[in-house]
Formats: structure tokens, sequence, C-alpha cells
């Protein structure tokens, strides 16, 4: 199963784009409008701030379903238990992708940034969860654009999921959809939006298509999971003891022979009681 799930919206996240705001306040404006994915991208921060700032991003992104990824460093990926790490081209010449692997394990997700059709063919080959191609579009951030040329046989040959970035606007988003695009990431859009969340909305919208994740109530809390997903694996998603809860689903108890037949549905009830002790 892909760790990156189809039209995702990928915020790039550095404060130095922020206009005054902090990190912690763009990411959770942007969740809240229904990012899907939080990059900590922050240039001119030491490794102790990319802790202390990746251990918060990271408990925020968890609580509310969003993907969490650290640029550029797997040490601090690993340490703040990020759910991957996104390395650009430079920082494959640092480390081996073989390295990268085994520091953060198979679970983990290894995204790489590639700026041509040659860079994307070579990723595309190697041991990444996805691939980041651009700029498609002028930005600020880079002194180059690749143009949209190469999208139709990016998105032929892609094995992975393929996330387009750069220069990615509400006006020029929809020339991307309709050659085929599902994954996008933005910058500027949304970091310089008077109204994070209102902006995010806006190009959650664009995509037209449901999220892919649904409300359900987990002791009284509303929390957003995985649509159609069952029982079981949402207890083991919480990395919840099976031997140690017992589950009532819609105000019923329900017999752990029978989770795995659960399929939960958007607005269900579960109350899930864990209790100490045992034999
Ligand atoms: N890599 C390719 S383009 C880019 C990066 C990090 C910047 C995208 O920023 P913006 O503001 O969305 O153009
Ligand atoms: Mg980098």
């Amino acid at each position: 199963m892909p760790k990156i799930k189809d039209y995702s919206l990928y915020l790039v996240v550095s404060e130095e784009y922020g206009q005054g705001k902090t990190a912690l306040e763009i990411a959770s404006a942007a969740i809240y409008g229904g990012v899907d994915i939080i990059q900590m991208r922050e240039k001119n921060k030491t490794k102790q701030e990319l802790t202390a700032l990746g251990n918060k991003l990271s408990r925020l992104c968890r609580e509310n379903n969003a993907l969490f990824i650290v640029n550029d460093d797997p040490f601090v990926t690993k340490e703040v238990n990020a759910d991957g790490v996104h390395l650009g081209q430079e920082d494959i010449k640092r480390f081996r992708l073989e390295d990268v692997r085994s520091i953060l394990g198979q679970d983990k997700i290894i995204g790489i940034s590639t700026h041509s059709l040659e860079q994307f063919q070579e990723a595309n080959n190697k041991d990444f969860d996805y691939i980041a191609f651009g700029p498609v579009f002028p930005t600020q951030t880079k002194d180059y654009f690749i143009g949209t040329k190469d999208i139709e046989e990016v998105l032929k040959i892609a094995k992975k999921p393929v996330v387009f970035i750069g220069g990615i606007n509400l006006s020029n988003i929809s020339e991307l959809l309709s050659a085929g695009v599902r994954n996008i990431a933005l910058i500027r859009a949304i970091l310089q939006a008077k109204d994070i969340t209102l902006e995010t909305k806006k190009f959650r919208q664009k995509f037209n298509v449901k999220r892919q994740d649904m409300i359900i109530k987990i002791n009284g809390k509303e929390e957003s999971i995985d649509k159609e997903i069952k029982l079981i694996d949402l207890i083991s998603k919480k990395n919840l003891c099976s031997e140690k809860i017992i589950i009532e689903h819609n105000f019923k108890i329900i017999d752990k022979e029978k989770w795995p037949d659960i399929i939960l549905a958007e607005f269900d009830n579960l109350e899930i009681v864990s209790f100490v002790g045992g034999g």
C-alpha cells in the first residue's frame, strides 16, 4: 500500500516565508483547512531547535491524522518520530539511501526531490516512497523551472506517488489536475495567505474529491481516521494492546473475535477502555 494517498495536499513549512507566524501556527491552521502532509523545512535552525520544533509538529500531525515529514535529516526524523524524511539531490550525496532506510526502517517514508525527467527516472527505480517533481512553474525559491511538458511522461512511468511542486497556486492548479496530477506541494500560496485555513480549504476543494478519511468519536472525542478502516486495523494503528482493552462500538461491547469483521463508518462511536494488570 502506498504510504502517500492520492489527492494529498502537502505543505512545506518554513518560518522564513511565514510572515511572522510560527511553524506550529502555520501547520495547525493548514491541518485544520485539510492539509494531509506537513514537511518541516527550516534551513536556519540548529539541530536542537529542529528537534524541539519537530517533536511538537510530530505530535500535532499524529493527533490530527496528518503525515509529518522532516526535510534533510534522517537523524532528526528518527529522533522526533516523524513519518518520514524528504531528501534533496544534495542530501543523497551526503547519505546513502540504504543507510537512510536502515536508520528509519521499512515503515517510514523516504521522499526525494527531482528537477528533471532524468532525475525522476533514476529516483523511480530506487527505494523511495514518493518523488517530488518540480518546479513545474516559476517560483521564488528556485531560479529555474521545468514547465509542464514532462508531466505526462512522469505520470506514465511513475511506480510510486508523485508530488508536484513549484509555483503552484489557485489559478494554475487546474492545469495540473487535468493533466492527471494527484498530489500537490505548496509553500507560498498557503504560507503567505492572510487566512491559512481558508486558503487551504480552497486548494482542498480544487481536488473535487472527498478526503479519504472520516470523522468518528473515540472516547467522546472526534477524530479523523481512514475511511472504511477495520476496527482491528485501527487498534493496531493506535498501537493498542488488544489483550488489555475492551471495545464498545456504537454502545455495544464487541467480542475480540468480531474485531476483524467490523468496518468503521463515519460518525461511529467507539469507547476504548484500557485496563492494567493481568496474570
Ligand atoms: N522544490 C522545488 S520548487 C520548491 C521546492 C522546495 C519551492 C516551492 O515553493 P512555492 O512557494 O510553492 O513555489
Ligand atoms: Mg535537502
